[in-house]
This record gives structure tokens, C-alpha cells and sequence, in this order.
């Protein structure tokens, strides 16, 4: 009666999750050669990396990744900057996710960030400032979703 041949998924799409978030390691950061150093200080903090690639946005990309910054003057130069080189993507998964990994980058301006945040130590400007985290749950399973299928999303 025809053969049942299921594939193990390792996670089902969509669903939201309260201890995942969405980070890149913006172009500065991967030119400047600190993707090592970066996901050193994500490990330590905990953060178990479910996800990742290297990866380069198109203008279509980023324009639809921060369409929310779109009416924002400083849209184009955000534009132009996540374009401008490779960058990291990656899900990372943890209690408190979000909120947590918002502590451990710190500030968006980083002469505001605080010491031992990821933009204290690695952003060159407000623009430039290293890495990327999710700022709800729900940005996150949009933001992971955008960049990741769920085949490419691991339990372990
Ligand atoms: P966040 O990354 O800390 O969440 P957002 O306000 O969501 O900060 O802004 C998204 C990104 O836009 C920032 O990470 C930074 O790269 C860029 N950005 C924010 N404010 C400015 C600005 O005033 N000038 C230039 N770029 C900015
Ligand atoms: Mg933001």
C-alpha cells in the first residue's frame, strides 16, 4: 500500500519561540576580521548557535529587512552599509533570548554602549555597529525566517 517515507524535520517553520533570536555580524565587523572574536562572546554568554551562514544582502534584502527604518532619515546609509560586504546571519537560542542578547550587544550608538558589550568592543559607528539582535519574539521568528528555512534550523 505505497511506501511511508516521512523526513525528520528538525523544526517546524513559523513557530514562534520565546528563547530564539535572529543576529547578523554586520559587514564592519566580518571585513574587520572579528566573526571569531563575536561568536566567542556569544558562546560565553551562553547562546547555542542553531543556525548560521555567511551571506551578502541585496538592496532588495535590506530594504525589506528594515522596512520598518524605511521613512527614517538615516535609511539609505543603512541601506548602503548592510549592502556594502559580507555578513554573518544566525539563529541563536537561549532562555530570555531576546532580551539577553540585546544586553550583550549593547547600545545601538555605541559611545552609549555599555562596557563589555559587543558594540562597546567592536562598533566603528552608530551605523556601523557590528551585529544585529532581534528586538521581540516576533521580529525574531520573522527575521530568522527570512534568512533560514526550517530545514536549515537545528535542535541539538
Ligand atoms: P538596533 O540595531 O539597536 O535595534 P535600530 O534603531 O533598530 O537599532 O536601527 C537599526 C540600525 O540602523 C542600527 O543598528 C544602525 O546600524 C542603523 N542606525 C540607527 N540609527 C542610526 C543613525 O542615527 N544613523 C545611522 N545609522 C543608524
Ligand atoms: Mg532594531
Amino acid at each position: 500500500m505505497g511506501v511511508n517515507f516521512v523526513i525528520s524535520r528538525p523544526k517546524t517553520e513559523n513557530i514562534m519561540m520565546t528563547n530564539r533570536t535572529f543576529t547578523m555580524i554586520k559587514p564592519d565587523a566580518v571585513a574587520n576580521g572579528h566573526i571569531g572574536a563575536i561568536l566567542d562572546m556569544i558562546n560565553a554568554a551562553g547562546f547555542r548557535i542553531v543556525a548560521m551562514k555567511l551571506t551578502q544582502l541585496s538592496r532588495h534584502d535590506a530594504g525589506q529587512f528594515y522596512a520598518v527604518h524605511s521613512e527614517r532619515p538615516f535609511f539609505g546609509e543603512l541601506v548602503e552599509y548592510m549592502t556594502s560586504g559580507p555578513i554573518v546571519a544566525a539563529i541563536l537560542e537561549k532562555d530570555n533570548a531576546v532580551a539577553d542578547f540585546r544586553t550583550l550587544i549593547g547600545a545601538t550608538n555605541p559611545a552609549e554602549a555599555a562596557e563589555g558589550t559587543i558594540r562597546k568592543r567592536f562598533a566603528t559607528s552608530i551605523a556601523a555597529n557590528a551585529v544585529h539582535g532581534s528586538d521581540s519574539d516576533e521580529n525574531a521568528a520573522l527575521e530568522g525566517a527570512f534568512h533560514f528555512s526550517g530545514r536549515e534550523q537545528f535542535n541539538y
